[in-house]
């Protein structure tokens, strides 16, 4: 039996997405409606005398014919690597064959995470010209890593929003997002459904991914299927207690006193376009915040320059303090201090923003900004 069907006691229902979608440009469907919709798709085949046989996975199967023998596949996540994005790509590359590529450096916790795990770090690759590509983690144009062709990308598995800028791919491929903490957890849900046991460093990578994506379990976008694979790959891994492993990892990442400031702005950085604005959302997740806050004006001076290197619309910059759950909100211009108040509830205090309880970039702190950026066009 699987172990998410038994835990979670949804009897004689698939729990995955089920059949790819092709998502376009126009599609503002939210997330949880698109697995509402698809959940039971996949469902059984009748072998008569009332036997009724469990197909795996539709999406896991086309997948699997789809990328068989997939010549020169390589499996990336968005364009600055984070711990879910790599292990995403270590995962399917384990999973439908071809190899990992990591588009950019590892950062501190994702160091940490590949050194405890005991896993092998994936090949630096400055250009993917020529390449056939699995995405992972991430569906936006502006976070395409460089070189990619839109032709070659032969599956997108993610947990984004289709956003302000979808990759505009000319095939019909599959695109299977699902409303979950981490794009490793979909992908441990895969190896699951087509009995794939992952090797123990996988495993352990797999853990520190989810707990990554959802700060230990306690972010808003945590599901059951998250604690749930989080328990079942922490048992595989032979990791006794979870806290301390998560506690571990959040203090590497929150290790930056060797960094500079661009560097602290630049870690964990995406790029999205809303209402037709290219807008940078930074953050950097510590335990330590006021390590951070004691260099805000060092900071302000780093957001700066990069607003103007990069030649986006807006750059907004968060602290996320992950011990007291709040974030403080930093910014280079005047304009980007007024979306900053528009899109949370707040107050500015030595020349930050600080919101309480806000924490999660993809669930809060994204789709606030995106909300304020689209209502200031409005105001135009
Ligand atoms: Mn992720």
């Amino acid at each position: 039996m699987r172990f998410l069907t038994s835990s979670l006691s949804i009897s004689g229902e698939r729990l995955t997405a089920g059949s790819p979608y092709l998502l376009g440009k126009a599609a503002t469907l939210s997330l949880s409606l698109l697995i509402s919709v698809s959940v039971g798709s996949a469902e059984v085949s009748t072998t008569g005398q009332n036997q009724v046989k469990r197909s795996t996975g539709v999406t896991e199967d086309f997948l699997r014919k789809e990328l068989e023998g997939r010549k020169n596949l390589v499996w990336t996540g968005h364009t600055i690597p984070d711990t879910d994005s790599f292990t995403a790509s270590l995962l399917a590359a384990f999973i439908y064959g071809g190899k990992p590529g990591l588009p950019g450096a590892l950062n501190p916790e994702s160091r940490f995470a590949l050194d405890e795990c005991d896993a092998d770090e994936p090949e630096v690759i400055k250009d993917f010209s020529g390449m056939s590509t699995g995405l992972v983690d991430f569906n936006q144009s502006t976070q395409l890593p460089s070189g990619i062709d839109p032709d070659l990308i032969a599956a997108i598995i993610d947990h984004h929003a289709i956003g302000g800028s979808p990759i505009n791919i000319p095939n019909v491929i599959s695109i299977e997002i699902r409303p979950w903490g981490s794009t490793a957890t979909i992908l441990m849900d895969h190896a699951s459904t087509l009995g794939i046991e992952l090797p123990v460093p996988l495993a352990c990578m797999g853990l520190a991914a989810v707990l990554s994506d959802t700060v230990n379990l306690s972010a808003p976008t945590t599901t059951e299927y998250d604690k749930a694979y989080a328990l079942k790959l922490a048992k595989r891994a032979g990791i006794d207690d979870i806290n301390k492993f998560a506690e571990r990892m959040l203090l590497a990442k929150s290790d930056l006193g060797g960094l500079s400031a661009r560097d602290i702005v630049l870690l964990d950085y995406k790029e999205f376009e809303f209402g037709g604005k290219k807008v940078g959302i930074g953050v950097a997740e510590t335990l330590t915040a006021q390590q951070l806050i004691n260099r805000r004006y060092e900071l302000k001076s780093a957001i700066e320059a990069q607003k103007k290197e990069s030649g986006v619309d807006h750059l907004i910059f968060a602290i996320v303090d992950t011990r007291d759950h709040k974030s403080y909100f930093l910014w280079g211009d005047d304009e980007d201090k007024d979306i900053v108040i528009s899109a949370f509830t707040g107050k500015v205090t030595d020349d930050m923003f600080v919101a309480e309880g806000v924490i999660s970039r993809k669930r809060q702190i994204g789709p606030a900004i995106q909300r304020a950026v689209e209502r200031q066009k409005v105001d135009d």
